[in-house]
This record gives structure tokens, sequence and C-alpha cells, in this order.
């Protein structure tokens, strides 16, 4: 199996993070990417190539221009405000403030184009961001090609950021940006299977109401656990995308034995749905060690979870998404990979 890399990835450098009421060091760090490269290189998983670069089009296919230009413009309007350190929001226009206001100030624009604080933006995010975009568009290339599978070695993840938002550690929602760059360039039916500890909610937003893209996730139960807000079981669709969106929320504590029958109810939606390519939100925070979350998969548990989607038969992108643990994550990451073969 193929890998997509690009160092550009790697210039999203974030320091600290706000987490229980502390400014904590950041966990979705540059050291995540550098051990899974690595491991993919040690275990001899196939070549790694470099993504092309693709312009904004496919971007602005499933975000909102003006969120993408205030990606783009933030650290200069940032540092012109007299700002250096890296940048928080702390206000949101909910409910009783006033959303048609045009502010133009940058902690209000901050506030307007995310979902929570713990996702700090710095000088060369929106460049990181563009290459973790391009690392899945050109995985989804590669498939079109005729790859049976690819592996898009993303960094920033992207599965909590939606049509006008950042948060949870994303800015670009590579997954969507990918399925929807299938749709256009030929394919019919996608289907995304989401295995990251937390609900991909900026992914499930964005295809809410479409049969085209089968939406599936099975993650730690939104009750109890980040993004709290979405992810709940009865989510399954609205219009015509009624029934196209399934989720499996778990208690914590889930092991891959409590995890199994979700997957197997996942993997027989992929069966009757036939989608013409799958996309596997790949994160590997379900590990028993994870900092941050409450799973305790192992990691020969990732050997059978790539096993498992193999049987699918589908031609697979796989685009990393969480996974904090970093000593084990480029083991646990390659386990799925290997496991899936090809
Ligand atoms: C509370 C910290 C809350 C937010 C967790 C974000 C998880 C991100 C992720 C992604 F794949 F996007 F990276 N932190 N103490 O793992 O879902
Ligand atoms: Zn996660």
């Amino acid at each position: 199996m193929k890998t997509v890399f690009s160092e550009s990835q790697l210039a999203h450098t974030p320091k600290q993070e706000i987490s229980d009421g502390e400014l904590m060091p950041a966990v979705e760090i540059p050291s995540r990417a550098e051990i899974v490269l690595r491991t993919v290189r040690e275990r001899q998983l196939g070549d790694v190539v470099a993504p092309q670069e693709f312009p904004i089009r496919p971007l602005h296919r499933v975000h909102s221009p003006d969120y993408v230009t205030f990606l783009e413009g933030f650290w200069d309007k940032w540092t012109a405000a007299g700002r250096s350190k890296e940048a928080f929001p702390f206000v949101w226009p909910i409910r009783s403030l006033r959303s048609d206001i045009a502010v133009q100030q940058i902690d209000g624009l901050l506030g307007r184009y995310s979902m929570d604080a713990g996702t700090p933006v710095g000088e060369h995010t929106y460049q990181a961001a563009r290459a973790s975009a391009d690392t899945a568009l050109t995985a989804a290339r590669m498939i079109l090609d005729g790859e049976q599978s690819v592996f898009a070695l993303c960094r920033p993840p992207g599965h909590h950021a939606g049509f006008d938002f950042f948060g949870g550690y994303c800015f670009f929602n590579n997954a969507a940006v990918a399925a929807q760059y299938l749709r256009d360039y030929g394919l019919n039916r996608i289907a995304i299977l989401d295995v990251d500890y937390h609900h991909g909610n900026g992914t499930q937003a964005l295809f809410y109401d479409r049969p085209d893209i089968l939406f599936l996730s099975i993650h730690a139960d939104p009750k109890d656990e980040f993004p709290y807000y979405l992810g709940y079981a009865d989510e399954t669709g609205e219009r015509a995308g009624t029934g196209f969106t399934r989720n499996w929320p778990l208690p914590l504590g889930t092991d891959w034995e409590g995890y199994t029958p979700a997957l197997e109810e996942a993997c027989r939606w992929l069966l009757v749905y036939k989608p013409d390519a799958l996309i596997v939100s790949l994160g590997m925070d379900c590990f028993e060690r994870d900092p941050i979350s409450k799973f305790r998969f192992k990691s020969d548990d990732y050997f059978r979870l790539g096993e498992r989607l193999a049987k699918a038969g589908v031609p697979t992108a796989f685009l990393m998404e969480g996974g904090y643990a970093v000593d084990a994550l480029g083991t646990n990451c390659v386990n799925v990979l290997e496991g899936f073969g090809r």
C-alpha cells in the first residue's frame, strides 16, 4: 500500500491547549506524523509519495469561501493586531448573540469560525492544513486511478471541521473533501467509516441530507466525550439523506470485544450500500494507553480492524485522524494497514 505524505504538514506546531481548566502541552503535535512515517518505512508498507498541489476549488466544494479566506489571512491579521503567540478563540455567537453582524475584529472572527477553545491557530496552520487536504485529495486521485488501497498520512486531522468552522484540532475536513472529490470525478456512492474515538461531527453535518455519501461512525458516547453535542444513535440523516448516517456511541472503557458488534453492523451497512469507494477516518485513539481517551484497544486489535475492513472488498483510502499515544501510534496505525493488506 502506498502512503501519501507532505513535510509541510509538520509546520503546524501547536504548543499548548486549554484542557481541564489548565493550559496543557498540546497533544496534536508533529511527532505524531513523524513516528507514523518512520514506522511505514521500517515495516516497508510501500512507497511514500508527496501529494499533488490542488487548486482551492475542491476545498470550496466542502468549506465556505469566507472560512477558507479567514484561515488563509488569519496570521497577518493576528500579528497586525499586535499578537505574536498562537491564537485561541474565546467568544462565540451563540443563541441570543447576533450572528448577522459582520464582525471584523480578529477575536470576534475566531469565535465566528470555530467550535471550541482547544484548537490553537499558529503561523503555519493554514499551510499545514492545505497540505493535509492535498494529501487526502491525492489519495482520492489514486483511488480514481485504480489503486485498491492507499494511506493518506494526514495532519492536522479533519473530521471535526465543518462547512465554516475549525475545532477539535481540525481545520479542513480531509475526509469530506476527498469524498466530494470522488463524487465530482466519477464515483456515484461513497462510504465514510469513522473509527476515531471521537465522533466526526464535521463530516456528519456536511453530508447529513445526502444519500450519495454514507456516513458511519463508531465512537465514545458523546454524553461523556467530546464533541458532546453530536454523535447520538438517533441521528440517522435528514431529507434525502434519511437513513444514510449511522452512529454507534459506545461506553467509556469499551475494548475490542465490546467494539466488535458495532463494527460488524457498520460492515453490514457497507455490504448493503455497495459503495464505489470507502474512506476510513482512521484515528488510533481507541488505544488503551491513549492519554486523552478511554477505550481499551490493544496494539494487536488494530490488525483485526484492518483485516475486517479488507473483507468489505471496496477500494479504500485510509485518512489519518487522531491518536495521541505517540510511542505506539506508528505501530497501531501500520497494524491496521498491514492487516488490511494489498
Ligand atoms: C479535554 C480536551 C478536549 C478535544 C479532543 C479532540 C479530538 C480530536 C480527534 C481528531 F481526530 F480530530 F484529531 N480535546 N480534556 O482525535 O478526534
Ligand atoms: Zn479522536
